[in-house]
Protein backbone atom coordinates (compact mmCIF):
# COMPACT_ATOMS: atom_id res chain seq x y z
CA UNK A 1 0.00 0.00 0.00
CA UNK A 2 2.76 2.89 0.94
CA UNK A 3 4.63 2.06 -2.50
CA UNK A 4 1.86 2.59 -4.26
CA UNK A 5 0.40 5.64 -1.81
CA UNK A 6 4.26 7.06 -2.60
CA UNK A 7 4.08 6.38 -6.59
CA UNK A 8 0.66 7.95 -6.53
CA UNK A 9 1.67 10.95 -4.42
CA UNK A 10 5.21 11.52 -6.40
CA UNK A 11 2.60 11.34 -9.37
CA UNK A 12 0.50 14.14 -8.35
CA UNK A 13 3.37 16.49 -6.86
CA UNK A 14 4.94 16.33 -10.79
CA UNK A 15 1.73 16.77 -12.25
CA UNK A 16 1.75 19.91 -10.27
CA UNK A 17 5.42 21.04 -11.14
CA UNK A 18 7.25 19.67 -8.27
CA UNK A 19 10.59 18.56 -8.61
CA UNK A 20 10.91 15.82 -6.68
CA UNK A 21 13.73 14.93 -6.47
CA UNK A 22 14.51 18.64 -5.52
CA UNK A 23 12.66 18.36 -1.89
CA UNK A 24 13.72 14.98 -1.12
CA UNK A 25 15.97 15.01 1.89
CA UNK A 26 16.15 13.23 5.72
CA UNK A 27 15.05 16.45 7.84
CA UNK A 28 11.41 15.35 7.89
CA UNK A 29 8.94 12.46 6.93
CA UNK A 30 6.06 13.14 4.46
CA UNK A 31 3.33 10.45 6.30
CA UNK A 32 -0.22 9.13 5.18
CA UNK A 33 -3.01 8.63 7.89
CA UNK A 34 -4.04 6.11 4.99
CA UNK A 35 -1.30 4.09 5.57
CA UNK A 36 -0.10 5.67 9.18
CA UNK A 37 3.34 4.96 7.25
CA UNK A 38 6.49 7.61 5.66
CA UNK A 39 6.07 8.03 2.06
CA UNK A 40 9.52 9.39 1.70
CA UNK A 41 11.69 11.98 3.48
CA UNK A 42 11.41 15.86 3.17
CA UNK A 43 14.29 18.57 3.42
CA UNK A 44 13.02 21.24 6.36
CA UNK A 45 13.63 24.68 6.72
CA UNK A 46 15.77 25.77 9.93
CA UNK A 47 15.56 29.64 11.53
CA UNK A 48 18.31 30.73 9.27
CA UNK A 49 16.48 29.88 5.95
CA UNK A 50 13.45 31.06 7.49
CA UNK A 51 14.90 34.75 8.39
CA UNK A 52 15.86 34.56 4.55
CA UNK A 53 12.70 33.74 3.22
CA UNK A 54 11.13 36.35 5.08
CA UNK A 55 13.79 38.86 3.94
CA UNK A 56 12.73 37.71 0.39
CA UNK A 57 9.42 38.12 1.07
CA UNK A 58 9.54 41.65 2.31
CA UNK A 59 11.74 42.89 -0.64
CA UNK A 60 9.53 41.61 -2.92
CA UNK A 61 6.34 43.37 -1.20
CA UNK A 62 7.98 46.32 -1.32
CA UNK A 63 8.12 46.42 -5.52
CA UNK A 64 4.52 44.74 -4.92
CA UNK A 65 2.74 47.18 -2.78
CA UNK A 66 3.06 49.92 -6.05
CA UNK A 67 1.90 47.79 -8.68
CA UNK A 68 -2.12 48.73 -9.17
CA UNK A 69 -4.33 46.54 -7.04
CA UNK A 70 -6.10 45.24 -10.32
CA UNK A 71 -2.67 44.34 -11.35
CA UNK A 72 -2.16 42.20 -8.63
CA UNK A 73 -5.67 40.65 -8.76
CA UNK A 74 -4.48 39.19 -12.41
CA UNK A 75 -1.95 37.33 -10.57
CA UNK A 76 -4.35 35.65 -7.93
CA UNK A 77 -6.72 35.17 -10.97
CA UNK A 78 -3.97 32.69 -12.57
CA UNK A 79 -3.86 30.74 -9.86
CA UNK A 80 -7.71 30.83 -9.45
CA UNK A 81 -7.16 29.33 -13.38
CA UNK A 82 -3.97 26.77 -12.37
CA UNK A 83 -6.32 25.64 -9.53
CA UNK A 84 -9.10 24.89 -11.68
CA UNK A 85 -6.70 23.07 -14.09
CA UNK A 86 -4.83 20.84 -11.69
CA UNK A 87 -8.39 20.27 -9.38
CA UNK A 88 -8.21 16.88 -9.59
CA UNK A 89 -4.10 16.34 -8.68
CA UNK A 90 -4.24 18.70 -5.81
CA UNK A 91 -7.64 17.13 -4.13
CA UNK A 92 -5.52 13.52 -4.57
CA UNK A 93 -2.55 15.21 -2.38
CA UNK A 94 -5.38 16.35 0.03
CA UNK A 95 -6.60 12.93 0.46
CA UNK A 96 -2.96 11.46 0.96
CA UNK A 97 -2.14 13.67 3.08
CA UNK A 98 -5.50 15.14 5.35
CA UNK A 99 -7.54 11.51 4.69
CA UNK A 100 -9.80 13.76 3.23
CA UNK A 101 -12.52 11.58 1.23
CA UNK A 102 -12.59 12.55 -2.56
CA UNK A 103 -15.47 15.00 -2.06
CA UNK A 104 -14.77 17.32 0.53
CA UNK A 105 -10.68 17.43 -0.80
CA UNK A 106 -12.43 18.34 -4.52
CA UNK A 107 -14.59 21.10 -2.29
CA UNK A 108 -11.19 22.28 -0.22
CA UNK A 109 -9.53 23.11 -3.85
CA UNK A 110 -12.98 24.66 -4.70
CA UNK A 111 -13.04 26.71 -1.76
CA UNK A 112 -9.68 27.94 -2.91
CA UNK A 113 -10.72 28.81 -6.85
CA UNK A 114 -13.61 30.73 -5.32
CA UNK A 115 -11.22 32.88 -3.30
CA UNK A 116 -9.16 33.35 -6.04
CA UNK A 117 -12.40 34.74 -7.94
CA UNK A 118 -13.36 36.43 -4.79
CA UNK A 119 -10.26 37.98 -4.55
CA UNK A 120 -9.74 39.59 -7.95
CA UNK A 121 -12.91 40.95 -8.14
CA UNK A 122 -11.78 42.75 -4.99
CA UNK A 123 -8.80 44.03 -6.33
CA UNK A 124 -10.99 46.66 -7.80
CA UNK A 125 -12.73 47.24 -4.29
CA UNK A 126 -10.23 48.44 -1.84
CA UNK A 127 -12.91 50.80 -0.82
CA UNK A 128 -11.63 53.76 0.91
CA UNK A 129 -14.40 56.56 2.45
CA UNK A 130 -14.50 59.93 1.97
CA UNK A 131 -15.60 62.05 4.29
CA UNK A 132 -17.10 65.40 4.74
CA UNK A 133 -14.55 68.19 6.68
CA UNK A 134 -15.92 70.06 9.32
CA UNK A 135 -13.60 72.81 7.83
CA UNK A 136 -13.77 74.86 4.44
CA UNK A 137 -12.10 73.97 1.75
CA UNK A 138 -10.81 70.76 3.22
CA UNK A 139 -11.16 66.66 1.87
CA UNK A 140 -11.12 63.93 4.73
CA UNK A 141 -10.74 60.99 3.08
CA UNK A 142 -9.60 57.20 4.07
CA UNK A 143 -7.71 54.98 2.22
CA UNK A 144 -5.62 51.08 2.84
CA UNK A 145 -2.44 50.48 2.02
CA UNK A 146 -0.31 47.28 2.26
CA UNK A 147 0.88 45.82 5.43
CA UNK A 148 4.01 44.21 4.36
CA UNK A 149 4.54 39.82 4.84
CA UNK A 150 1.97 38.39 5.67
CA UNK A 151 2.59 34.94 8.00
CA UNK A 152 0.59 32.19 7.43
CA UNK A 153 0.34 29.32 9.85
CA UNK A 154 -2.05 26.34 8.88
CA UNK A 155 -2.80 23.17 10.28
CA UNK A 156 -3.59 19.93 8.91
CA UNK A 157 -7.19 19.83 8.52
CA UNK A 158 -7.64 22.52 5.73
CA UNK A 159 -3.94 22.17 4.40
CA UNK A 160 -4.69 24.23 1.53
CA UNK A 161 -8.21 26.26 2.07
CA UNK A 162 -7.19 28.08 4.82
CA UNK A 163 -3.80 29.29 2.87
CA UNK A 164 -5.37 30.70 0.16
CA UNK A 165 -7.78 32.59 1.88
CA UNK A 166 -5.31 34.36 3.39
CA UNK A 167 -2.98 34.41 0.31
CA UNK A 168 -5.33 35.59 -1.87
CA UNK A 169 -6.54 38.31 -0.12
CA UNK A 170 -2.72 39.30 1.14
CA UNK A 171 -1.45 39.72 -2.29
CA UNK A 172 -4.42 41.68 -3.84
CA UNK A 173 -4.07 44.13 -0.89
CA UNK A 174 -0.03 44.33 -1.94
CA UNK A 175 1.06 42.09 0.77
CA UNK A 176 3.92 39.26 0.05
CA UNK A 177 3.67 35.87 1.97
CA UNK A 178 5.72 33.36 3.93
CA UNK A 179 3.93 29.96 4.97
CA UNK A 180 4.34 27.95 7.61
CA UNK A 181 2.08 24.79 7.18
CA UNK A 182 1.07 21.76 9.27
CA UNK A 183 4.19 19.30 9.68
CA UNK A 184 1.45 16.78 8.63
CA UNK A 185 0.83 17.88 5.59
CA UNK A 186 4.27 19.67 3.80
CA UNK A 187 3.30 18.09 0.34
CA UNK A 188 0.50 19.69 -0.25
CA UNK A 189 2.09 22.70 0.78
CA UNK A 190 4.53 22.40 -1.40
CA UNK A 191 2.60 21.88 -4.41
CA UNK A 192 0.24 25.06 -3.89
CA UNK A 193 3.65 26.90 -3.98
CA UNK A 194 4.15 25.62 -7.44
CA UNK A 195 1.41 26.94 -8.07
CA UNK A 196 1.55 29.86 -7.16
CA UNK A 197 5.19 30.29 -8.38
CA UNK A 198 3.88 29.67 -11.73
CA UNK A 199 0.88 32.09 -11.32
CA UNK A 200 3.41 35.02 -10.71
CA UNK A 201 5.94 34.02 -13.71
CA UNK A 202 3.46 33.76 -15.67
CA UNK A 203 1.92 37.82 -14.60
CA UNK A 204 5.45 38.82 -14.10
CA UNK A 205 4.97 39.40 -10.95
CA UNK A 206 7.93 39.32 -8.24
CA UNK A 207 8.81 35.85 -7.74
CA UNK A 208 9.79 35.81 -4.19
CA UNK A 209 5.96 37.08 -2.82
CA UNK A 210 5.15 33.38 -1.84
CA UNK A 211 7.37 31.73 0.26
CA UNK A 212 7.10 28.37 2.00
CA UNK A 213 8.54 27.62 5.30
CA UNK A 214 8.95 23.48 5.95
CA UNK A 215 9.65 22.43 9.48
CA UNK A 216 8.19 22.15 13.24
CA UNK A 217 7.40 24.65 15.74
CA UNK A 218 10.75 26.26 15.90
CA UNK A 219 10.76 28.07 12.27
CA UNK A 220 7.20 28.77 13.25
CA UNK A 221 8.53 31.06 16.17
CA UNK A 222 11.05 33.07 13.99
CA UNK A 223 8.02 34.10 11.70
CA UNK A 224 6.06 34.99 14.90
CA UNK A 225 8.71 36.72 16.38
CA UNK A 226 10.13 38.59 13.25
CA UNK A 227 9.36 42.11 13.54
CA UNK A 228 9.29 42.27 9.59
CA UNK A 229 5.70 39.87 9.68
CA UNK A 230 3.61 42.28 10.61
CA UNK A 231 0.36 39.98 10.23
CA UNK A 232 0.51 36.65 11.84
CA UNK A 233 -2.61 34.69 10.37
CA UNK A 234 -3.20 31.46 12.47
CA UNK A 235 -4.99 28.62 12.16
CA UNK A 236 -4.81 25.77 14.97
CA UNK A 237 -5.51 24.98 18.58
CA UNK A 238 -6.29 27.44 20.96
CA UNK A 239 -3.01 26.43 22.76
CA UNK A 240 -1.16 27.50 19.64
CA UNK A 241 -3.33 30.95 20.23
CA UNK A 242 -2.46 31.61 23.56
CA UNK A 243 0.87 31.61 22.76
CA UNK A 244 1.12 33.41 19.21
CA UNK A 245 -1.37 36.08 20.03
CA UNK A 246 0.69 37.59 22.79
CA UNK A 247 3.97 37.36 20.87
CA UNK A 248 2.81 39.04 18.04
CA UNK A 249 1.09 41.62 20.43
CA UNK A 250 4.71 41.90 22.62
CA UNK A 251 5.93 43.74 19.43
CA UNK A 252 2.66 45.10 18.45
CA UNK A 253 2.49 42.70 15.24
CA UNK A 254 -1.23 42.41 14.22
CA UNK A 255 -2.66 38.93 14.21
CA UNK A 256 -5.65 36.90 12.84
CA UNK A 257 -6.74 34.20 15.19
CA UNK A 258 -8.72 31.02 13.92
CA UNK A 259 -8.70 28.80 17.25
CA UNK A 260 -10.69 25.72 18.85
CA UNK A 261 -14.30 25.61 17.93
CA UNK A 262 -17.09 23.83 20.09
CA UNK A 263 -20.04 24.05 17.93
CA UNK A 264 -23.36 23.26 19.10
CA UNK A 265 -26.82 22.47 16.67
CA UNK A 266 -29.62 23.31 18.41
CA UNK A 267 -33.10 21.20 17.43
CA UNK A 268 -36.28 22.75 18.07
CA UNK A 269 -39.28 20.49 18.39
CA UNK A 270 -40.31 21.90 14.97
CA UNK A 271 -37.14 20.84 13.58
CA UNK A 272 -37.94 19.13 9.89
CA UNK A 273 -35.63 16.11 10.82
CA UNK A 274 -35.57 14.90 6.99
CA UNK A 275 -33.05 18.64 7.01
CA UNK A 276 -31.89 18.05 10.21
CA UNK A 277 -30.18 14.52 10.72
CA UNK A 278 -28.44 14.47 7.60
CA UNK A 279 -26.83 18.35 8.10
CA UNK A 280 -25.47 17.24 11.67
CA UNK A 281 -24.26 14.00 10.37
CA UNK A 282 -22.00 15.42 7.72
CA UNK A 283 -20.90 18.35 10.40
CA UNK A 284 -20.37 16.05 13.15
CA UNK A 285 -19.06 12.68 11.66
CA UNK A 286 -17.92 13.98 7.74
CA UNK A 287 -13.92 15.09 8.03
CA UNK A 288 -14.10 12.13 10.43
CA UNK A 289 -14.81 15.72 12.99
CA UNK A 290 -11.75 16.62 11.93
CA UNK A 291 -12.88 20.64 11.34
CA UNK A 292 -12.85 23.41 13.34
CA UNK A 293 -16.71 23.90 12.39
CA UNK A 294 -17.77 20.10 12.87
CA UNK A 295 -20.48 20.03 15.18
CA UNK A 296 -19.47 19.04 18.55
CA UNK A 297 -22.15 19.42 20.74
CA UNK A 298 -25.48 18.61 20.19
CA UNK A 299 -28.81 20.51 21.74
CA UNK A 300 -31.90 18.75 21.31
CA UNK A 301 -35.40 19.64 22.78
CA UNK A 302 -36.51 17.04 25.36
CA UNK A 303 -39.41 16.17 23.37
CA UNK A 304 -37.54 15.31 20.22
CA UNK A 305 -34.59 13.70 21.90
CA UNK A 306 -34.81 10.43 21.39
CA UNK A 307 -36.19 10.39 18.07
CA UNK A 308 -33.18 12.42 16.79
CA UNK A 309 -30.95 10.31 18.51
CA UNK A 310 -32.36 7.28 17.28
CA UNK A 311 -32.50 8.56 13.79
CA UNK A 312 -28.67 10.29 13.90
CA UNK A 313 -27.73 6.47 15.28
CA UNK A 314 -28.84 4.71 12.61
CA UNK A 315 -27.70 6.98 10.30
CA UNK A 316 -24.24 6.51 11.96
CA UNK A 317 -24.48 3.32 11.66
CA UNK A 318 -24.43 2.89 7.86
CA UNK A 319 -21.70 5.36 7.25
CA UNK A 320 -19.47 4.25 5.24
CA UNK A 321 -15.42 4.00 6.81
CA UNK A 322 -12.46 3.23 4.96
CA UNK A 323 -10.44 3.86 2.16
CA UNK A 324 -11.02 8.01 1.31
CA UNK A 325 -10.36 7.37 -2.66
CA UNK A 326 -13.07 5.00 -2.66
CA UNK A 327 -16.11 6.68 -3.51
CA UNK A 328 -18.90 5.42 -1.47
CA UNK A 329 -16.73 6.13 1.37
CA UNK A 330 -17.67 9.01 3.87
CA UNK A 331 -15.44 8.74 6.68
CA UNK A 332 -11.85 8.67 6.20
CA UNK A 333 -8.62 7.75 8.93
CA UNK A 334 -8.33 10.29 11.61
CA UNK A 335 -4.61 12.45 11.05
CA UNK A 336 -2.60 10.28 13.27
CA UNK A 337 -2.45 7.87 16.68
CA UNK A 338 -2.57 11.05 18.90
CA UNK A 339 -5.75 11.97 17.51
CA UNK A 340 -7.12 8.18 18.17
CA UNK A 341 -5.46 8.49 21.76
CA UNK A 342 -7.23 11.77 22.86
CA UNK A 343 -10.38 10.62 21.26
CA UNK A 344 -10.62 7.41 23.43
CA UNK A 345 -9.41 9.42 26.38
CA UNK A 346 -12.52 11.64 25.97
CA UNK A 347 -14.82 8.88 25.56
CA UNK A 348 -13.43 7.65 28.76
CA UNK A 349 -14.18 11.20 30.66
CA UNK A 350 -17.62 11.30 29.40
CA UNK A 351 -18.18 7.88 30.93
CA UNK A 352 -17.04 8.66 33.96
CA UNK A 353 -18.65 12.26 34.16
CA UNK A 354 -21.88 10.25 33.65
CA UNK A 355 -22.28 9.94 29.65
CA UNK A 356 -24.10 6.77 28.06
CA UNK A 357 -22.70 5.80 24.75
CA UNK A 358 -25.39 5.64 21.98
CA UNK A 359 -22.79 4.28 19.41
CA UNK A 360 -19.61 4.25 17.80
CA UNK A 361 -15.63 5.20 19.57
CA UNK A 362 -14.08 1.86 18.20
CA UNK A 363 -11.35 1.84 16.12
CA UNK A 364 -11.72 0.01 12.63
CA UNK A 365 -8.73 -1.90 11.57
CA UNK A 366 -7.94 -2.61 7.94
CA UNK A 367 -5.29 -5.24 7.40
CA UNK A 368 -3.58 -3.16 4.15
CA UNK A 369 -2.98 -0.17 7.07
CA UNK A 370 -2.47 -1.33 10.27
CA UNK A 371 -0.85 1.66 11.14
CA UNK A 372 -4.04 3.95 10.28
CA UNK A 373 -6.49 4.86 12.82
CA UNK A 374 -9.93 4.84 11.52
CA UNK A 375 -13.04 5.25 14.27
CA UNK A 376 -16.36 4.85 14.21
CA UNK A 377 -17.80 8.38 14.63
CA UNK A 378 -19.47 8.53 18.15
CA UNK A 379 -22.64 9.46 19.93
CA UNK A 380 -22.46 10.30 23.88
CA UNK A 381 -25.90 11.04 25.27
CA UNK A 382 -24.49 13.34 28.55
CA UNK A 383 -26.79 14.32 31.48
CA UNK A 384 -25.39 18.06 31.66
CA UNK A 385 -22.70 19.80 30.02
CA UNK A 386 -19.76 18.25 32.17
CA UNK A 387 -16.33 19.21 31.94
CA UNK A 388 -15.10 16.65 28.80
CA UNK A 389 -18.36 18.40 26.71
CA UNK A 390 -16.62 22.17 27.54
CA UNK A 391 -13.43 21.45 25.81
CA UNK A 392 -12.89 20.72 21.93
CA UNK A 393 -11.62 17.12 20.72
CA UNK A 394 -10.54 17.03 17.38
CA UNK A 395 -12.50 13.57 16.43
CA UNK A 396 -16.13 12.75 15.75
CA UNK A 397 -17.61 12.61 19.40
CA UNK A 398 -21.37 14.25 19.03
CA UNK A 399 -22.46 14.68 22.56
CA UNK A 400 -25.92 15.31 23.37
CA UNK A 401 -27.88 17.37 26.37
CA UNK A 402 -31.43 17.92 26.20
CA UNK A 403 -33.39 21.36 27.11
CA UNK A 404 -36.75 22.48 28.00
CA UNK A 405 -37.24 26.02 26.57
CA UNK A 406 -35.02 28.22 23.82
CA UNK A 407 -33.85 30.18 26.66
CA UNK A 408 -31.81 27.29 28.12
CA UNK A 409 -30.58 26.19 24.80
CA UNK A 410 -29.20 29.61 24.62
CA UNK A 411 -27.73 29.79 27.63
CA UNK A 412 -26.45 25.80 27.32
CA UNK A 413 -25.24 26.95 23.62
CA UNK A 414 -22.76 29.73 25.02
CA UNK A 415 -21.70 28.03 28.20
CA UNK A 416 -18.21 26.98 26.52
CA UNK A 417 -15.34 29.04 25.92
CA UNK A 418 -15.10 28.60 22.39
CA UNK A 419 -17.44 30.49 19.41
CA UNK A 420 -17.04 29.39 16.28
CA UNK A 421 -19.84 28.36 14.43
CA UNK A 422 -23.53 27.42 15.46
CA UNK A 423 -26.79 26.23 13.96
CA UNK A 424 -30.39 25.89 15.06
CA UNK A 425 -33.05 23.53 13.41
CA UNK A 426 -36.06 25.20 13.77
CA UNK A 427 -38.99 25.83 11.52
CA UNK A 428 -40.08 28.68 13.67
CA UNK A 429 -39.32 31.82 12.66
CA UNK A 430 -39.30 33.69 15.92
CA UNK A 431 -37.11 31.13 17.19
CA UNK A 432 -34.64 30.94 14.38
CA UNK A 433 -34.31 35.17 14.53
CA UNK A 434 -33.94 34.92 18.59
CA UNK A 435 -30.75 32.55 18.18
CA UNK A 436 -29.40 34.89 15.57
CA UNK A 437 -30.16 37.80 17.36
CA UNK A 438 -27.44 39.74 19.82
CA UNK A 439 -29.18 37.54 22.68
CA UNK A 440 -29.05 34.64 20.94
CA UNK A 441 -25.71 32.55 20.16
CA UNK A 442 -22.50 34.15 20.50
CA UNK A 443 -20.37 32.94 17.62
CA UNK A 444 -19.05 34.14 14.81
CA UNK A 445 -21.05 31.91 12.92
CA UNK A 446 -24.59 31.46 13.39
CA UNK A 447 -26.72 29.51 10.72
CA UNK A 448 -30.28 28.54 10.85
CA UNK A 449 -31.62 25.15 9.48
CA UNK A 450 -27.65 24.07 8.37
CA UNK A 451 -24.96 22.40 10.01
CA UNK A 452 -22.29 24.25 11.75
CA UNK A 453 -19.46 23.03 9.01
CA UNK A 454 -18.88 24.09 5.41
CA UNK A 455 -19.36 27.59 5.27
CA UNK A 456 -18.77 29.47 2.07
CA UNK A 457 -15.88 31.82 1.50
CA UNK A 458 -17.98 34.53 0.68
CA UNK A 459 -18.88 35.25 4.13
CA UNK A 460 -16.42 36.75 6.80
CA UNK A 461 -15.42 32.88 8.53
CA UNK A 462 -14.10 32.82 12.16
CA UNK A 463 -14.96 33.34 15.53
CA UNK A 464 -15.06 34.68 19.02
CA UNK A 465 -13.78 33.84 22.92
CA UNK A 466 -10.90 31.44 23.21
CA UNK A 467 -11.94 31.02 18.65
CA UNK A 468 -9.68 34.11 18.25
CA UNK A 469 -11.76 36.53 16.87
CA UNK A 470 -9.93 36.83 13.39
CA UNK A 471 -11.78 37.13 10.64
CA UNK A 472 -10.70 35.54 7.17
CA UNK A 473 -11.93 35.44 4.03
CA UNK A 474 -15.48 37.24 2.73
CA UNK A 475 -16.56 40.33 3.05
CA UNK A 476 -13.98 42.73 4.48
CA UNK A 477 -11.79 40.37 5.99
CA UNK A 478 -9.18 42.42 3.43
CA UNK A 479 -8.97 44.92 6.04
CA UNK A 480 -7.06 42.25 8.13
CA UNK A 481 -4.12 42.72 5.71
CA UNK A 482 -4.06 46.61 5.00
CA UNK A 483 -3.33 49.50 7.30
CA UNK A 484 -5.69 52.47 7.33
CA UNK A 485 -4.48 55.29 6.47
CA UNK A 486 -6.52 59.10 7.37
CA UNK A 487 -5.72 61.77 5.04
CA UNK A 488 -6.85 65.55 5.87
CA UNK A 489 -6.20 68.03 2.39
CA UNK A 490 -6.54 71.35 2.97
CA UNK A 491 -7.32 73.57 -0.34
CA UNK A 492 -8.77 76.39 0.94
CA UNK A 493 -5.54 78.34 1.18
CA UNK A 494 -5.97 79.26 4.99
CA UNK A 495 -5.31 77.75 7.94
CA UNK A 496 -7.92 76.38 10.19
CA UNK A 497 -7.48 74.06 12.96
CA UNK A 498 -10.28 71.79 13.57
CA UNK A 499 -12.78 71.93 16.90
CA UNK A 500 -12.66 75.64 16.12
CA UNK A 501 -9.34 75.69 18.29
CA UNK A 502 -7.70 79.45 17.53
CA UNK A 503 -3.83 79.69 17.76
CA UNK A 504 -2.87 83.34 17.17
C1 LIG B 1 -11.30 24.82 9.33
O1 LIG B 1 -11.72 23.74 9.74
O2 LIG B 1 -10.23 25.30 9.79
O3 LIG B 1 -16.71 26.01 7.07
C2 LIG B 1 -11.94 25.61 8.25
C3 LIG B 1 -16.00 25.02 6.86
C4 LIG B 1 -14.89 25.16 5.86
C5 LIG B 1 -13.68 25.73 6.49
C6 LIG B 1 -13.25 25.06 7.76
N1 LIG B 1 -15.34 26.02 4.79
O4 LIG B 1 -16.19 23.95 7.41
Amino acid sequence: MTTDLTARTTDALRTLGVDVDAISGSDLDARSPLTGQSLFGLKADTAESTAQAIDAAYQAHLAWREVPAPVRGQTVARLGELLTEHKQALAELVTVEAGKIKSEALGEVQEMIDICQFAQGLSRQLYGKTMPSERAGHRLQESWHPMGVVGVISAFNFPVAVWSWNTALALVTGNAVVWKPSEATSLTAIACTALLDRAIADTEAPSDLGKLIIGDRAIGEVLVDSPKVAVVSATGSTRMGREVGPRVAARFGRSILELGGNNAAVVAPSADLAVAVPSIVFAAAGTAGQRCTSTRRLIVHESVADEVVDKLAKAYDSLAIGDPFDESTLVGPLINADSYERMQQSLAEAKEQGGELVTGGDRVEFDHAPEGHWVKPAIVRMPSQTDVVMRETFAPILYVITYTDLAEAIELHNAVPQGLSSGIFTSDQAEAERFISAAGADCGIVNVNTGTSGAEIGGAFGGEKETGGGRESGTDAWQGYMRRQTTTINYSGTVQLAQGVDFG
